[in-house]
């Protein structure tokens, strides 16, 4: 899968993506990551990309025209499986659905928003859809950017080595109701400071280790995310 993004900081995403899953991934080809600068389509000698909102207002917003000039070359006709995604903080809540539809993309276009906004005939006429990663302010989508590049390219084919634990992680279930966290784990020491992994874990009763991970899982979600649990199947 190749990923688009289009930035007015390239150099941003030099650190993101030379690590760990993504850099193997980047490395067997399974994905290409593609970092392309705003400013490359601006036609002014001062390289401008943004300007002051019509009507009054705070701060400026990102101009439309290298926007546009940007998408048109990167997508030069209608892709059939692309998407032209604009991250902004007005946008739909990206969660682990939106992960996996995106996985059906052979092209991704991200545009990251920066300054108070972007001109609106960007999300309304240009992206085909406006994310946003949570309900908090960032500077600019270019976190958001390398977010959703995390989370879709780990669910490519090939890209963790054991593809079961992609599906069976957290969240899994769609980021909707009837997701559960996964249970607590530990590794040794047996104890720590004179905290003790739970004794249960040590024996090797895999009925019961299976009942209180079930139980774990269910007393963590109930304490730290009780809105997952809202509609959750409560196996015993
Ligand atoms: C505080 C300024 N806000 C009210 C006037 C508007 C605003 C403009 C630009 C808020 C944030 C931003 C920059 N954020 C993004 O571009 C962004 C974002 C985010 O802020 N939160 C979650 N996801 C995203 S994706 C892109």
């Amino acid at each position: 899968m190749i990923f688009h993004v289009l930035t007015i900081f390239p150099e941003f995403f030099r650190g993101p993506f030379e690590h760990g899953v993504i850099q193997r991934a980047r490395e067997s080809g399974a994905v290409d990551i593609r970092i392309h600068n705003l400013r490359d389509w601006t036609s002014d000698r001062h390289k401008t990309v943004d300007d002051r909102p019509f009507g009054g207002g705070e701060g400026m917003l990102l101009k439309p025209e290298p926007l546009f000039q940007a998408v048109e070359s990167i997508f030069p006709q209608s892709q059939p499986a692309s998407r032209t995604v604009l991250l902004s903080a007005q946008g739909r809540l990206f969660n682990q659905n939106a992960a996996n539809q995106l996985t059906a993309m052979t092209e991704l276009l991200l545009i990251c928003g920066r300054y108070e906004g972007v001109d609106e005939r960007v999300a309304e006429h240009l992206a085909d859809d406006e994310l946003s990663i949570g309900n908090y302010v960032l500077s600019g989508g270019e976190l958001a950017a390398a977010v959703v590049i995390d989370a879709v390219a780990r669910l490519l084919p090939g890209v963790l080595g054991n593809q079961s634990s992609a599906v069976f992680e957290s969240f899994q279930a769609g980021g909707h109701a009837g997701a559960m966290l996964d249970c607590p784990q530990y590794t040794r020491p047996a104890e720590y400071r004179g905290w003790k992994v739970p004794e249960v874990l040590l024996g090797g009763n895999h009925e019961e280790i299976r009942r209180w991970r079930q139980r774990a899982a269910l007393e963590k979600t109930a304490r730290l995310r009780p809105d997952l649990l809202s509609h959750a199947r409560i196996e015993h």
